[in-house]
């Protein structure tokens, strides 16, 4: 793990949010991309090395839909850049943990990414993610 890469945020509505989260931040969102495989619009900020992701979903079976319903919006999972995301993924694996998908998935903003249960990692979502170059 290389360093975080971002975090994740789920809200209701991004055309709340993105206003809230450029005051806040006191910097522009520099980027909106859908991820239609994850029912998702992603919203981007940047502050020093690190991102924050604001996601909002585009259908009730979305994770982000589901996680709302049942916990508000609110933080929803923690990136980790990696070197080589099969690398990691294989290490992760063998160290124990619950991989949510066998191969890398397109994710936002150029990058393969990988989440991990958050069941076995202390109640947090997990992501490592990997640019694709
Ligand atoms: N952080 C912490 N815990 C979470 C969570 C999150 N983001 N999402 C769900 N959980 C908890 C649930 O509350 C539940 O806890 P309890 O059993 O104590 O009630 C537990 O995890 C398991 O939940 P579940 O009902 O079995 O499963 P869900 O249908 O809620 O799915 C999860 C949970 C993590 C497997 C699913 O959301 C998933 O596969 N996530 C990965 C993909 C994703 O999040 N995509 C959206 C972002 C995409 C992007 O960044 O581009």
């Amino acid at each position: 793990m290389l360093k975080v890469e971002h975090i994740g945020i789920a809200v209701r509505s991004l055309s709340d949010a993105i206003p809230l989260y450029e005051k806040l931040l006191n910097t522009d969102c520099y980027k909106q991309e859908p991820v239609d495989s994850e029912a998702v619009i992603t919203a981007f900020f940047k502050k020093g090395e690190t991102k924050i992701e604001l996601l909002e979903a585009t259908a009730p079976e979305s994770a982000i839909a589901k996680f709302i319903d049942k916990k508000g919006e609110g933080m929803h999972h923690i990136a980790f850049e990696v070197a080589d995301i099969y690398a990691e993924m294989e290490r992760l694996k063998g160290e124990g943990f619950v991989l949510l998908n066998e191969q890398p998935k397109k994710g936002a903003d150029n990058k393969l990414i990988c989440f991990l249960h958050p069941k076995g990692t202390a109640g947090v979502l997990i992501e490592i993610c990997q640019e694709i170059r």
